[in-house]
């Protein structure tokens, strides 16, 4: 079966969402989305694993194009968690009329440029071809699940599961024992929660990290009560920090205070909970003397906290700047070393073998499991769009494209792949963002950019590569002004997946400046982006970003 429409969309999230409406409903486009899961949610389709829930706060996890939507929309809990942002998202549906242009359970595999029509010839698995002028990724930054490959993995006689494609109807734990591989945000949030029901939980920790408590609780009344009256100033805030969460970075150095003032500002600050620790000083991303106290101070609390003293040692071992890697935040996770039935294996002392038919074989030891429960990450940014085969111009494909890294224009459009969009994709702020912030930008820009074409008579967009080779440029320079570029260990730099080119992916100047510089390169006729008539003849941008000149601002820009 073969549809001719104008744009397609390829994934169901946030994101998605947000598109198709954009698109159909503001433009008059015909659109459809495609979606591989059975339902919309996106990464919380997937993620059910026990103890997942949002790191972002619920009053500013939410679009905000919609008053209307705000207005009715209400969350329950400081986090919310997926079945909640599920209900939250099947509102948005059908509040927008949504799903009659979404086909469920349907993953596209290919999407090439035919040059010749213009158009984007898209297949999924079931054999469907859409021929469409305008293709968008809305895949995700975190839905290419990665499951290391250790040996003897078929062999194992248990069950095992990626937190990433946890199993709708649940997975029954009680009396198991389970074996937890990864200790980032997802094994940090899953271990206590598996630890309650399970006979046995062992922690297999590669990297040890920091975390701050989430401090997650029903929201009051009252605190319901000033969301409510407050959309426009949470919004301004989320849309002017550079995070895109809804509070702001103290603007004070670590240096303006004394020692007895840094503590309590500390203290308050965990007793706040939350990735808030995060804004406590304005230097703690950017100097490392400034985050050794924050290290100093997290590590303190996890000696403090367990009680073993070798587990605890194991734990606090951290050997990277606080948040250089994403920052976890927990409920009870360092408590749950306490435990009588959890145990924490240290792999970098007894490293993981190979996985046997009854467990884990680590060096020097056997453990005997009835689950493994891999909290292994992801194929970070650029995993779910090169799983897609991708072919621009002249049948270049994005995998050879991008054999050395990800290169984009604004992380929005990949030089040679004409009317392709990407959103938050490598080179946006992205995972470094509250991504709902992200995305409406996103969307909002992928959209006036279309309805800019069609009112001028543009046929193609793409990126100027020389533009896309500053943007590069940019994206490292940034990565290097800050502490981010401690971490080269991390997934920002996909030295998660064996392999995968080490560079740092997303934007790290912040979504406040991001925004500025892509509503800037919008107003000047799309700067470093290369538009092309229908009679071929190509429309001039008024240079400025496409010279490469974005500036670099040293400051907290994550
Ligand atoms: P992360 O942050 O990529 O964490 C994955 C964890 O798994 C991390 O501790 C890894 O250790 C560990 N890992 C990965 N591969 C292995 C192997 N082969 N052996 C042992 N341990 C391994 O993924 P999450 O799902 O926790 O979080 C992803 C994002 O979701 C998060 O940032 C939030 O935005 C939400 P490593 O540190 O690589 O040594």
């Amino acid at each position: 079966m073969t549809t001719q429409i104008d744009a397609l969309v390829i994934g169901a999230g946030f994101a998605g969402l947000y598109q198709l409406h954009s698109l159909r409903d503001r433009l008059g486009l015909s659109a459809t989305v495609l979606e591989a899961g059975g339902d919309l949610g996106g990464t919380w389709y997937w993620n059910r694993y026990p103890g997942a829930r949002c790191d972002s706060e619920s009053h500013a996890y939410r679009y905000f194009f919609s008053r209307e939507l705000n207005e009715e929309w209400e969350w329950s809990e400081r986090y919310p968690g997926p079945p909640e942002i599920l209900k939250y998202l099947g509102r948005v549906a059908e509040k927008f009329d949504l799903r009659r242009d979404i086909r469920f359970g349907c993953r596209v595999v290919s999407a090439h440029y035919d040059k010749a029509a213009n158009r984007w010839v898209v297949e999924t698995d079931a054999g469907d071809r859409y021929v469409v002028t305008y293709l968008v990724a809305a895949v995700g930054c975190l839905s290419s699940a990665n499951v290391p490959d250790i040996p003897g993995l078929a062999d194992f006689g248990g069950k095992w599961y990626h937190t990433g494609k946890w199993p709708h109807e649940g997975v029954d734990l009680a009396g198991k024992r389970v074996g937890l591989i990864g200790t980032g945000s997802t094994g940090i949030q899953a271990a206590p929660v598996i630890a309650q029901t399970a006979a046995h939980l062992k922690v297999f920790q590669r990297t040890p990290t920091y975390s701050v408590p989430a401090r997650n609780a029903p929201l009051t009344p009252e605190f319901k009560r000033w969301v409510r009256e407050n959309h426009a100033e949470i919004r301004a805030i989320a849309e002017s920090t550079p995070n895109g969460h809804a509070f702001r970075i103290a603007k004070r150095n670590v240096a303006d205070v004394t020692p007895e003032e840094r503590q309590a500002i500390y203290e308050a600050a965990w007793e706040t909970g939350g990735l808030q620790f995060r804004a406590t000083f304005h230097d703690l991303m950017i100097d490392q003397a400034a985050n050794d106290t924050a290290a100093a101070f997290l590590k303190g609390r996890i000696l403090a906290t367990v009680r073993d003293p070798k587990t605890a040692r194991a734990l606090a071992d951290i050997d990277h700047p606080y948040a250089a890697k994403r920052p976890p935040i927990d409920t009870g996770y360092f408590e749950t070393f306490n435990r009588d039935n959890v145990e924490l294996v240290d792999l970098r002392v007894d490293p993981i073998e190979s996985i046997a038919p009854l467990g884990i074989r680590t060096k020097s030891a056997e453990h005997a499991l009835d689950v493994i429960v891999f909290a292994t990450g992801y194929d970070a940014m650029t995993g779910p769009l090169l799983s897609i085969d991708i072919r621009g111009r002249g049948a270049r494909s994005l995998r050879e494209d991008w054999c050395a890294g990800p290169n984009t224009y604004l992380g929005l459009q990949v030089p040679g792949y004409p009317n392709f969009f990407t959103i938050t994709g490598p080179g946006s702020p992205s995972v470094l963002t509250n991504m709902p912030v992200a995305i409406e930008q996103h969307v909002e820009w992928i959209t006036e950019c279309i309805d800019h074409m069609r009112r001028n008579g543009i046929d193609t967009i793409e990126p100027d590569p020389e533009a896309a080779r500053k943007w590069g440029a940019h994206i490292n320079e940034l990565a290097d002004a800050t502490l981010l570029s401690k971490a080269k260990h991390s997934w920002y730099y996909g030295a998660n997946v064996p392999g995968k080119p080490r560079v740092f992916m997303p934007y790290a100047g912040g979504m406040a400046r991001y925004r500025s510089l892509c509503t800037d390169v919008a107003a000047r006729g799309y700067d470093g982006f290369l538009l092309k008539r229908r009679d071929g003849h190509e429309v001039a941008a008024a240079r400025g970003g496409g010279t490469g000149n974005f500036g670099v601002e040293r400051g907290p820009g994550i």
